[in-house]
């Protein structure tokens, strides 16, 4: 497969290993996220003809604009976009949790993905290229404390049918990815940066690894130009569901 994949997010995690799944499958990527140290490690790896590094934030849309616009060819001709940044923050209840917390979800997860979208648009409708847009089980399962994070995602994969619609008869394939608990740098992150909290979660349980994503990822993008799958949910199998809560007194 020799196409040019758009990575959001690639410093780590999901996005990281994706990155790693494309060039070994003999694809371009262009590779993005905020720690330049990171993105420039995936060029020595990779090499500059496979990874193109884009540094910016997400929330940051001129910087996300002048990126773009720096892309060299044959870079600039995105096949495939990855919309996979992304984060959650906290997990208190909703009467206890952090303002700005909900908002650097918000501005990450729903304004820089729907922003980035419609920049690449034009590209990829013109290629009738596919989207992956990465959501959650928590968009889908309410949970304590998923507040905010789950309605982002939530949001994430009602977007991505809603642009399946609107890009009928394009030609444009739009896949959800919605995984249950995978273990990256993904709960440092919503703990504030505790590594044990994130060891003791994970600890025991088996859960799925990066690259089991990067392999679905991959292989969604891989299929032939006349099958969309419409959303993927995925969990590991220590992974299931409970029941409803009822308070009582
Ligand atoms: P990681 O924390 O390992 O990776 C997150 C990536 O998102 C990093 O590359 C980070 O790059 C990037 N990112 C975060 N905020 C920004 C920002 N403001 N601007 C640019 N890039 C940003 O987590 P995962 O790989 O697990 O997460 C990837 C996606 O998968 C997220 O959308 C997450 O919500 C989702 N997800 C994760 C699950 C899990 O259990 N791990 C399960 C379901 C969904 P940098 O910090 O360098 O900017
Ligand atoms: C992350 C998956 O189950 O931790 O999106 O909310 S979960």
């Amino acid at each position: 497969m020799s196409r040019t994949v758009f990575i959001t997010g690639a410093t780590s995690g999901f996005g990281l290993a994706a990155t790693r799944r494309f060039v070994a499958a003999g694809c371009r990527v262009v590779a993005t996220g905020r720690r330049a140290d990171r993105l420039d490690a995936l060029v020595q790896m990779l090499g500059a003809d496979k990874v193109h590094p884009l540094v910016f934030d997400m929330r940051d849309s001129a910087a996300m604009d002048e990126a773009i616009a720096s892309l060299p060819e044959p870079f600039a001709g995105i096949d495939v976009l990855v919309n996979n940044a992304g984060l959650a923050l906290g997990t208190a209840p909703a009467n206890h949790a952090s303002l700005d917390d909900w908002k650097v979800m918000i501005d990450t997860n729903i304004t820089g993905l729907v922003t980035l979208t419609h920049r690449l648009l034009p590209t990829l409708v013109e290629r009738r290229g596919v989207i992956i847009n990465v959501s959650s089980v928590a968009g889908v399962y309410p949970y304590p404390g998923g507040n905010v994070y789950g309605g982002t995602k939530a949001f994430v994969s009602q977007f991505s049918l809603n642009l399946r619609s609107d890009l009928h008869g394009t030609g444009v394939r739009v896949t959800t990815i919605e995984p249950g608990m995978a273990e990256t740098e993904f709960t440092v992150v919503r703990t504030h940066g505790n590594q044990a909290a994130s060891d003791a979660l994970y600890k025991d349980a088996n859960p799925m690894s990066a690259e089991d994503i990067a392999e679905q990822i991959y292989y969604v993008a891989s299929l032939p130009p006349h099958l969309n799958i419409n959303r993927l949910e995925i969990m590991p199998v220590t992974q299931s569901f409970a029941g409803f809560q009822v308070h009582r007194g």
